[in-house]
């Protein structure tokens, strides 16, 4: 009898028509095989990976997308559920049988001449409960490197599924990477998503945002748990109390550098569980426990440097985890090492490649990295990563932060006086669109709990399954909503961010455990400014206090544009999160 894996492998192998099948089995043999097949593998015209210096960066190999291919693509991601209204107005829809018509119709001999890799993975530490098991096709060795970084691979997923068929199911080819053949389908009742013409993270890693959001979150909505787009962290305060906190922002809003905090209050130390997925259940005491289903950071490269994430630089210097990969940032050709934007402050290199392979001219006005060009490195080179990362229970979360990237309107810090006007908060998040997505950037969408590209299912029974996860747990984290990113007239960052955030945790943590009061405002609790410890730092105590500022009139216009939203979702909007809209609008009218 042929297991389910097998069937599953032998179905793809007739629809696809590969001319071989590699099936992975996790080890760093097989790693450094497949990485010397791609350093003379020649894709779309270029060579898939080249090797870049490896005394400076061990391990690390640089790889260039088509520039087609740069970003998640969000007009091209559908949720196909069975009627249109599960998916939401959230979400693009499309008839499950449609769909997969549409895709086997795609997918039929598209790997011919390729090889068929099948990446067996586990999301989530193996001992894990909560941990999911995972079968994903590709015909691209760089994505079937890259899942080897940010999942677990290899023989022990195989063994995990054993002869079960409850396994998600991921197909992906690259096709001619044509954005005209582009599809990111998700079919969540199935625990299936296909995945045609992109080679480019979320769109291809399908542990990642389709499987660990948008399938996550629906399994969660039906089994009681939440799928969410954020970081945990575990926080040392100087009495070596750890406080674990959850942070959800949107792409490219701040999470990963959050997440590697060095701390500039002394005594204070961050230790690193993850960077951009949490999966969170009901633990132990009625208190809720969040897990990272990943092994590995895919992150923003520009403006990571010694300075913003001290952190982040050592984990991609650091020679534990084989390889790592730099995906469309610069090449410094003096001595063959990645180079972006904000990664040195001094002088730009004088002989730099740009990530479309061209000799880059300083004078063009155009940076030498894309801006969502990314490194994938192992969660295991990172030096602050916590001892409780691979515990299978997760860690106990006493916070939740919320953030956006608003230029005004949302002040420095924030927090909600209980949970249910906590997941109001959330619910109307509004962010800058950044080039983690294709499209305009820096224009203001909701992005509810930072999770608008990613919610698997209805936005409005997501917030009804939010306010219920409440009713559930006994002991709730406080949420906290924070806007680094608040401009002055000049258009300059206000707030310093970065490693100074940490004066913002500090207040947070006082605020959970009880030992700094705060003031009332129209949307929430606001800190007195003699309680944050801004030692060290120079700032004017009056951009603090614009920093804190509540702004009616930019209120009243945030107002609109939520009613607006929350309208597109008609009788679905919890009446709890109407009414507490309704209040915010009369406060803010006086
Ligand atoms: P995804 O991986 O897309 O989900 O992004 P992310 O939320 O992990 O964002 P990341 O931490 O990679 O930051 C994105 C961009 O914001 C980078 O260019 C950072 O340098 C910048 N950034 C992060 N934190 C701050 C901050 O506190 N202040 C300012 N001004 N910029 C920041
Ligand atoms: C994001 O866009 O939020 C990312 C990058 O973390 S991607 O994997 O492309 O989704
Ligand atoms: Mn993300």
């Amino acid at each position: 009898m042929l297991t389910h894996i097998e069937l599953f492998i032998n179905e793809m192998r007739e629809l696809f028509l590969p001319d071989e099948v590699y099936v992975m089995d996790g080890t760093q043999e097989e790693a450094e095989k497949l990485v010397s097949l791609a350093e003379k593998s020649v894709v779309d015209e270029k060579v898939v990976l080249k090797k870049l210096n490896g005394q400076e960066y061990p391990n690390s190999y640089y790889h260039r997308s088509n520039p087609n291919d740069v970003a998640r693509t969000e007009h091209l991601t559908f949720v196909c559920t069975p009627t249109k209204e599960e998916a939401g107005p959230n979400n693009n829809w499309l008839d499950p049988i449609e769909a997969k018509n549409k895709m086997n119709s795609i997918f039929k001999v598209a790997m011919k001449g390729r090889t068929m890799y099948v990446i067996p993975f586990i999301m989530g530490t193996p001992k894990s409960k909560y941990a999911k098991n995972c079968v994903q096709i590709t015909d691209s060795v760089y994505v079937a490197l890259s899942m080897r970084v940010m999942s677990r691979v290899g023989k022990q997923a195989i063994e995990r599924i054993g002869t079960s068929s409850g396994f998600f199911r991921g197909i992906h080819s690259m096709g001619d990477i044509n954005p005209d053949r582009r599809f990111i389908m998700h079919f969540p009742q199935e625990n299936l998503v296909m995945s045609f013409g992109s080679g480019y993270g979320g769109n291809a890693l399908l542990g990642k945002k389709c499987y660990s959001l948008r399938i996550g979150s629906y399994l969660g909505y039906k089994e009681g748990w939440l799928a969410e787009h954020m970081i945990i962290i575990g926080v040392q305060a100087p009495n070596g109390k750890i406080t674990y906190l959850l942070g959800a922002f949107p792409s490219a809003c701040g999470k990963t550098n959050l997440a590697m905090l060095e701390p500039v209050l002394k005594g204070y130390k961050v230790w690193t569980l993850g960077d951009d997925i949490a999966w969170i259940n009901i633990g132990e005491e009625g208190q809720l426990y969040a897990i990272n289903p990943e092994a590995g950071f895919f992150g923003v490269a520009p403006g990571t440097g010694i300075k913003t994430n001290p952190i982040m630089m050592e984990t991609l210097k650091n020679d534990k985890f084989f390889p790592t990969l730099f995906t469309n940032t610069a090449v410094d050709n003096s001595n063959n090492t990645p180079w972006w934007e904000g990664l040195t402050d001094d002088e730009i290199p004088s002989d730099l490649t740009d990530w479309q392979g061209r000799k880059y001219d300083k004078n063009s006005g155009q940076p030498a990295a894309h801006p969502n060009s990314r490194f994938t490195v192992s969660i295991y080179n990172c030096p602050t990563l916590s001892p409780e990362y691979d515990n299978p229970k997760g860690v106990p979360i006493s916070g939740i932060i919320f953030g956006g990237r608003r230029k005004s309107t949302i002040p420095l810090v924030y927090e909600a006086k209980d949970w249910n006007s906590g997941v109001f908060t959330a619910s109307i998040i509004g962010s800058e669109t950044t080039a983690a997505a294709s499209g305009q950037v820096g224009t203001v969408r909701r992005d509810p709990m930072a999770m608008l590209p990613f919610c698997g299912y209805n936005m409005g029974d997501y917030f009804q399954h939010w306010l219920n996860i409440g009713k559930k747990a006994k002991k709730l984290p406080k949420i906290f909503m924070v806007n680094w990113f608040r401009k002055d007239d000049d258009g300059k960052f206000m707030w310093p961010g970065f490693r100074d955030n940490s004066r913002i945790i500090k207040w947070i943590i006082d605020r959970i455990e009880c030992k700094v009061d705060a003031a009332e405002c129209e949307i929430g609790l606001l800190p007195k400014i003699d309680s944050l410890d801004l030692t060290g730092l120079d700032i004017d105590k009056e951009v603090l206090e614009k920093l804190l500022k509540i702004d009616k009139n930019d209120w009243k216009k945030e107002i609109e544009m939520i009613e607006e939203f929350y309208a597109k979702f008609g009788d679905k909007i919890p009446k709890e999160l109407k009414d507490y809209l309704l209040e915010l609008k009369n406060k803010v009218a006086l």
